[in-house]
């Protein structure tokens, strides 16, 4: 079974695009049948798509299959994002339904501790699924929280979102998110992960271009490997024209 970062790489290599689609219509306006028109009608441009918490919730098990299935039958990798934080048992006993509805990896909090990581991780990989966790968020009050200057335990001191990056490493988690609102830390991390001796070291995937005020070409050249986009994309005139524009946002 080839693993999720196989088959993501693959997805994007075929596309030239490294644009994931955070599908996150507001489900008292559109219905499932408006998001499997849209990654139809995007899908040449994207990777993969993302689903969030605010459709994961309401909508049933077979409605999610759909989505995923239509993602799936286009080439796509699919995202559950509900930013998992808990207990061995239940991230294992959450991941499952996901994995059953069709998703292929789960975005996590890395609050969850580096053994918590490491064991998901490890079972994710077992059935071929991803983890992607949380290293510096986009919106301006990350700063509050990942930013916080902290205290390892070996005396050094270092802000949080460093010390979740090499929580990442260790973990073995395949992708990191940072915003990007924040391009000097894409920066900061993918300078630092190249430096890691980790291999192959997690992708870096940002969300917050356009309507979050970050720049997809800068993030690219920052270092991100990933974009994860939802509104510029959900609610242009053409979808698949927006799609197609950042996906290609150099030249
Ligand atoms: P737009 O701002 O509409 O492009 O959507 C961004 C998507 O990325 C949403 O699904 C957010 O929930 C998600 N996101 C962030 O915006 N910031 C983060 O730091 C992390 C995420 C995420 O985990 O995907």
């Amino acid at each position: 079974m080839s693993s999720f970062r196989t088959r993501l790489a693959e997805a994007s290599r075929c596309r030239s695009s490294q644009l994931i689609l955070a599908c996150d219509y507001d489900l008292k306006q559109y219905d499932v049948a408006d998001i499997l028109e849209t990654i139809n009608a995007v899908s040449p441009y994207i990777c993969a798509v993302k689903l969030n918490f605010h459709l994961l919730l309401p909508l049933g098990s077979e409605e999610l299959s759909s989505i995923t299935k239509t993602a799936h039958d286009n080439g796509l990798q699919t995202v559950a994002d509900i930013k998992l934080n808990d207990i061995g048992n239940t991230n294992r006993m959450t991941a499952d339904n996901l994995w059953n509805e069709g998703f292929d990896a789960v975005i996590v909090n890395p609050m969850m501790g580096l053994d918590g990581l490491k064991i998901l991780s490890e079972y994710a990989h077992s059935k071929g699924k991803g983890v992607i966790m949380l290293c510096h968020m986009s919106a301006p009050e990350a700063l509050q929280a990942y930013e916080l200057e902290i205290v390892t335990p070996a005396g050094a001191k270092k802000c949080l979102y460093q010390l979740f990056l090499d929580w990442a490493l260790d973990s073995g988690v395949d992708s990191i998110v940072v915003g990007a609102t924040f391009p000097d830390i894409i920066g900061e991390c993918a300078e630092y992960m190249r430096r890691d001796i980790h291999q192959p070291r997690p992708y870096i995937m940002s969300p917050g271009v356009g309507a979050q005020g970050g720049d997809a070409a800068a993030a690219l050249s920052a270092g991100s490997d990933y974009l994860i986009v939802g509104r510029t994309i959900l609610y242009a005139d053409d979808p698949a024209a927006a799609a197609l524009q950042l996906c290609r946002p150099v030249g």
